[in-house]
This record gives C-alpha cells, sequence and structure tokens, in this order.
C-alpha cells in the first residue's frame, strides 16, 4: 500500500504516488515538469466518470480569423465564487467547486508548492477534438502562478514550441499523469494538443490556475 503525505490528508480523496521532482522538460526559459501515475488508475477511471456526468460541459467559443467558431471539444469551468469574468459583455460565473474536484486541488497544490483557485476542463471526446497553439498568458491569470494539468482517459501527444527559435518538445500526456508549467514558461513558450485520427477514447485534461479574482475585461479575446 502506498503511504504518503498526500494520503495522510483529510481532503486526499485518491491515491497519489509521492513524487521525486525529476527533470525539467524546457531546455530554457520556463520549466514544465511531467509526473506519470500521478494518480492510481482505478481513481483516475472513477474520477473521469464522474466528471462526465457531473459537470456541465458547453462547447467553447473561439474568436479565428474575425469569426467566431464554436469547438466540438467541450468545457467546465470551475471556480472560487469571486472569479468571475466579463466576455463581449456578459459577466460569466464559474460553476461551483464538487467535493472530488476540491481534494485534487489540493493534492494538486502540493505537487506544484503553489495554489489555485479556478480550474478549465477540457473534454476531448476522441482524436478530432485538439487544442491549437497557445500560451495560457491571458491577463485575466496570475502571471506568476504555476499551472497544473492533470490528464485523465487517452493518452495524447502535448508538445511545446518556443515562441522565437521553435525549439519543439513533445510528450504523451497519459491517464493519471500531472504536468506543472512554472513561469515564465506561458511568457516564452505556446503549447498544443494536436488532433489525430489515430484515437477513438475520449479524454479529459484539468488545468488549476490562480486568475486574479473579479477581474473584468471589455474586450473580445475570450479567457482560455
Ligand atoms: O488538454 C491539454 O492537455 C491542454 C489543455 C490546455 O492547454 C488548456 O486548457 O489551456
Ligand atoms: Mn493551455
Amino acid at each position: 500500500m502506498l503511504t504518503s503525505i498526500y494520503a495522510m490528508k483529510q481532503t486526499a480523496l485518491f491515491e497519489i504516488t509521492p513524487v521525486q521532482h525529476g527533470q525539467n522538460l524546457l531546455p530554457k526559459d520556463g520549466s514544465a515538469y511531467y509526473y506519470p501515475e500521478w494518480m492510481s488508475t482505478v481513481d483516475s477511471t472513477q474520477l473521469m466518470d464522474q466528471l462526465e456526468k457531473t459537470l456541465q460541459w458547453e462547447a467553447d467559443h473561439l474568436f479565428m480569423f474575425g469569426k467566431q467558431v464554436t469547438t466540438r471539444r467541450k468545457v467546465a469551468w470551475v471556480a472560487d465564487p469571486n472569479c468571475t469574468y466579463t466576455y463581449s459583455g456578459v459577466k460569466k460565473q464559474a460553476q461551483p467547486w464538487i467535493p472530488e474536484l476540491l481534494a485534487l486541488k489540493s493534492q494538486i497544490e502540493e505537487l506544484a508548492q503553489s495554489d489555485f483557485n479556478s480550474c478549465l476542463l477540457n473534454l476531448y471526446h476522441d482524436g478530432k477534438d485538439g487544442m491549437g497553439w497557445h500560451s495560457d498568458d491571458e491577463k485575466e491569470l496570475d502571471a506568476d502562478s504555476p499551472i497544473a494539468s492533470m490528464s485523465l482517459g487517452a493518452t495524447r501527444k502535448f508538445s511545446f514550441r518556443h515562441k522565437s527559435d521553435k525549439t519543439t518538445i513533445s510528450l504523451p500526456l497519459e491517464n493519471g499523469s500531472a504536468l506543472v508549467m512554472y513561469a515564465p514558461t506561458q511568457q516564452f513558450w505556446r503549447h498544443a494538443l494536436l488532433k489525430t485520427t489515430t484515437i477513438h477514447m475520449p479524454r479529459i485534461n484539468l488545468t488549476f490556475r490562480k486568475i486574479n479574482p473579479h477581474y473584468e475585461r471589455h474586450d473580445n479575446k475570450r479567457m482560455y
């Protein structure tokens, strides 16, 4: 049986593997650490099932080439009550935390050694869903805070590409894994989860973030 400081915490609902802080995946201008099998397979499978059923999933709306595009990929945004954002004049309120997500937040805070107040979840039905090159550098986000990403379900290829010299680093994000990206990664690198025809299983990705509470934006750029 695994024993760890995580398992002793009252909030720990999941079997989490204690980790050795390994090697930085990025050669410069930021740091990103990958933790395979961070959560047990049994817990990952149960959590994915529960998140799929419990959360309110919506299509995402992006502006591309001056037009609004509705994604096939679904998103759910969960955050503290004081975290709102105004988008195209509409104030968006997050969904409240559910106990499983709060427990996971506490465990990933231990891993990243940082606090989070929101979680953006993406549901990729299969390889036809993906996310193009971007940085998580929106004005709402605390630029000094890490972004901690957890993957459930199908293994998908995730890539970093340096903004200036285009160095590219790719890795498979596996079921139960965690990836923590520390500042200033978002400033110098983009990342993507590219589409593929070979994956036919769903995947849920959770990114824990720290946003500045009560931030109001009045332009048309989406938050995430
Ligand atoms: O699905 C992933 O692994 C990446 C998601 C992502 O980059 C985002 O939500 O900003
Ligand atoms: Mn991202």
